[in-house]
Order: C-alpha cells, then structure tokens, then sequence
C-alpha cells in the first residue's frame, strides 16, 4: 500500500543532498521534469541543530532534529511550499528525509533552526512539544553506556541512543500524533512520500502506528514510504520487518554493483538471493547514498567512468526501485555544502555544458545517468531482460521490446541483437546525436555518439 510514488509512472527519484529549496524548484522546471525524472529526495526540512565547526556547518547537523517546524538550512516553509508546487507543475514530486527516531545528541542545548530552545540532556523540545516522557529511559536499553553498541540485539537497537541522539519512544499515542501531524502537514503541503531516517532503530510495531495516522494524499492513495534499514545478513534485524510499511533501502545492491562494473558477467546476477537479498518489489537500490559515499566500500562520483557504468546500469536493469544520488565535491566526511563567508548554503549554479558550479558535482546531470531516467520509465512495464551479452567487454541486453542498452570501458563498435522491432531510433545517451538503426531481424551496428562515454540507450516510444 506504500509502494506508489505517484508520480505518473515515472521511475528514478534524485537525492538532491543540501540543496535549497530554491535551487531544487528551479531544477525541476529546467531539467528534471523534461528529463522524466519521478521525484527529489530532499534533505531533512524541519529544525535542526546549527553547528559551526572549523569554519563550517557539517551536512550532519540535520539529522539532529529540535522541532518539526520546517525551518532548516535549505530554507523555510513557503520557501518548501514554492518547490513542491512549482516542481509538481512539471511532473516532478518531491519525498522528505524525515527523522523520526530521535533528537538532537546529548550534552546539547541551544536553538535550532526556526529559534526554538531545547535541551537533550533534560529531553526538552518545546518546540515540538517533547519532554522526558517521550523518550525511552534508561530501563529500557540494555546498554552500559545507554547508546546503540550491541546489533545483535534488538532492544538495544531500538531503545538505546544511537550516537548519543536521544532516543524516541514510539510507542505512545501522543508521540505517535505528533510525528504523523509533521508528516500529515506535508502532504497537505504537497509532498509525495516519505524517506524514513534510520528506520532499524525504530520498532516496526511503532512505524506502523504512526504511518497509520498519515493520512491519503489528496489526490487519494497512501504515500510512498521508504525506509532506511541497513541489512548485511549478520544483525539481529532485517530489512524485511519493515516491507509491510514500505520499499526498504538494499544496501547489499551497491556491493554487487561496485563488484559487477569491472566484471561484466556478475552483473547478472546482481540481484543475489544467496545474499538474501530483497525482492525487487521491496527492495528501494542506488549505487551509494550520503552516508556510504563517505564510509567507503561503493562506488561514487569520485570513481569518474566506473559510476556510470554502475549507475547507468542500475537504471537499464530490472532490479528494485531507484534512486541517483547527487552530490557536493568534499574531501573530509564532515565537510558540509559549499557555503559562502556567512555559512550560508551556495546557489546550484549551471554551466554552459550543462553541468553544475559552485562546488555541487551534479551527478543527475551527466549524460549516462539523467538520460536513463526516461529509459527505465518506458521498460519499467516489463520485468524481462533478454539477449543479455558481454562479448568483447561490452554489455548489452534489452528489456523485451521497449528499449536495448548497451555499455562498456572504452568506445566500441559491436553487431548486436537489439530485440527491438526495425527502424531508427533515438540513442538517448547522447540526446539523439546519433541514431540506431535496427533490421528485420533485430540486429543493428552499436556505437556511442562519443567515445567518451561508451553508452547507447534507445527505446521504441513513439517519438524516440
Ligand atoms: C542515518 N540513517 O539511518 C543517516 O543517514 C545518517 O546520516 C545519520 O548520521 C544517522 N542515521 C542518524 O540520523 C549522521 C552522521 C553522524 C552524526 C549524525 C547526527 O553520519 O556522524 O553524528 O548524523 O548529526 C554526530 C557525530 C557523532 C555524535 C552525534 C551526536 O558525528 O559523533 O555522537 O552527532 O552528537
Ligand atoms: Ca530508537
């Protein structure tokens, strides 16, 4: 019942990390929506902790939550109303990071981002309103230090601080309530669905009794809910708790595929169910997230030709549903968005070629990752792959007769079968530089428009 994006049968969300919601309203109207691209995942919206450190304001600080007004770095409430409205008119809808199973860390007191006061140590958020029975106490995790330290079980999981950010209690009425009126007052707002923040922590008994008070969207449905749970098959807890609330994140996915892109034959099998892995109907897949880009161990923007091919090829295959991740260059793990002299986040600024300055990398953009968005919304209506081949290094398969993707390492020139019908197609990689003409028998010579990016897509949607 959570399952539907309602976005129009579009396919592939973006995560635009720390972007304003300025910035986020003008990418819809002048390249998501004409892109096809189903949604935004944006950064946590309501008010946060402020932290200044070596000249700068860590990304982390909004996963410290002080109220649920929606003040925050990105901007405030009409500033997020704006968006959603302007990037809804171009098709575009827009899912919200929330936190739901804590608040700021310990040892903190202060203001957030809207001016409301708290106090961690005392379990105070008048903001909200939250007090010291909102919270789980100290009887209720196992733990020595009172923080997360033992994934073997689950009551410390879920009742214990995790990284000293004091734990939420969900299992009352009125904590319920309130965190489903933040989420309720976003749909009213516009938003679509939800991201759900670390999920694991929070009971899966909890989870429902809030999502059970989130009401339908206006335009009737359930939102769409996904919820981060980190799964390796060797923790007390499994993704598949939670795929009654929604799609659940696969994170064995950017394993495989980080293994897959230098070893084309085990892309096939990328979708391990050795590993345990969910079933595409419940499994929510990307090549690296916000966190995993800077924990190492996947592949990001960083790896240059390598992620394109793994993000391409995420988006071409039939695994899961997908989201692309886009990002800010950074050295350090703390390092937050490019900001100007007053720690204010930078403008997304857009280059003659179409890609990003002011420090965003703009991943979205790159020709071999944006222009697959429209590719897997045609196939998504198959769950085929056929005439897989990885003859010569290059990868090709089509999915039915929608669309035939091909890549590789460097520039190729191969015969392939396309299992498309004859004519000439679009080759969407390169926004229709070239064309790909396919005979009779389904046959066609394949090459990319520019050997810098050894990728050729095509569909057979009218039009293309
Ligand atoms: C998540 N998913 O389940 C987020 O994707 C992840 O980015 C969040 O951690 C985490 N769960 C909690 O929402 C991030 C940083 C942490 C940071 C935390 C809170 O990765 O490093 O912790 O947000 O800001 C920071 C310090 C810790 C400290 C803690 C509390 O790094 O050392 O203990 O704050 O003061
Ligand atoms: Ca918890």
């Amino acid at each position: 019942p959570y399952h539907d994006p309602h976005c129009g049968g579009r396919q592939v969300i973006v995560h635009l990390f720390e972007w304003k919601w300025t910035d986020i309203a003008a990418e819809c109207e002048r390249y998501l929506g004409s892109k096809g691209f189903c949604g935004v995942q944006v950064s946590p919206a309501n008010e946060h902790r402020v932290i200044v450190q070596g000249g700068d304001r860590p990304w982390w600080e909004r996963y410290q939550p002080v109220s649920y007004k929606l003040v925050s770095r990105s901007g405030d409430e009409a500033q997020f109303q704006d968006m959603v409205n302007r990037c809804r008119k171009v098709g575009v809808r827009i899912y919200v990071d929330v936190v739901l199973n804590h608040m700021a860390g310990l040892g903190q007191s202060g203001t957030g981002t809207a001016g409301s006061e708290f106090n961690s140590d005392q379990r105070s958020f008048p903001g909200v309103p939250f007090g010291p029975n909102d919270f789980h106490t100290r009887s209720d995790c196992p733990s020595a230090s009172g923080d997360v330290d033992n994934f073997q079980d689950s009551e410390n999981v879920r009742n214990c601080n995790l990284l000293g950010l004091v734990d939420i209690n969900g299992g009352t009425d009125y904590v319920r309530g309130k965190q489903a009126d933040f989420l309720n007052h976003l749909i009213d707002l516009g938003v679509a669905g939800f991201r759900c923040d670390a999920s694991k922590h929070i009971w899966p008994g909890d989870m429902a009794g809030i999502q059970s008070k989130v009401k339908d969207l206006p335009e009737g449905g359930r939102p769409f809910f996904y919820h981060e749970v980190s799964d390796f098959n060797n923790e007390a807890i499994q993704g598949s708790e939670y795929f009654g609330e929604g799609y659940v994140t696969e994170f064995r996915y950017s394993v495989k595929v980080k293994d897959g892109v230098d070893n084309l034959d085990q892309l096939l099998y990328v979708y391990d169910q050795g590993w345990n892995m969910s079933p595409s109907k419940h499994a929510f897949v990307y090549v690296d997230n916000h966190d995993t880009q800077r924990n190492g161990g996947v592949l990001t923007y960083k790896d240059g030709a390598r992620y394109k091919r793994a993000q391409a090829f995420t988006l071409a295959y039939n695994y899961g549903f997908t989201r692309v991740m886009s990002s800010y260059y950074f050295n350090s793990n703390d390092q937050g968005p490019p900001h100007n002299g007053d720690l204010s986040t930078k403008d997304v600024t857009i280059n003659a070629d179409g890609s990003c300055g002011n420090g965003w990398v703009c991943e979205h953009r790159w020709k071999p990752i944006g222009n697959m968005a429209r590719f897997r919304n045609f196939v998504s209506s198959t769950d085929h792959v056929d005439n897989w081949n990885t003859a010569n290094g290059v990868l090709s398969f089509n999915r039915a007769n929608l669309g035939f993707f091909a890549m590789g390492s460097n520039n190729f020139n191969e015969q392939r079968q396309t299992g498309m019908p004859a004519g000439s197609y679009c080759d969407l990689i390169s926004d229709c530089k070239i064309k790909v003409n396919v005979d009779g028998g389904g046959n066609a010579q394949i090459s990319p428009a520019d050997g810098d990016d050894p990728f050729v897509a095509i569909i057979s949607q009218q039009g293309y």
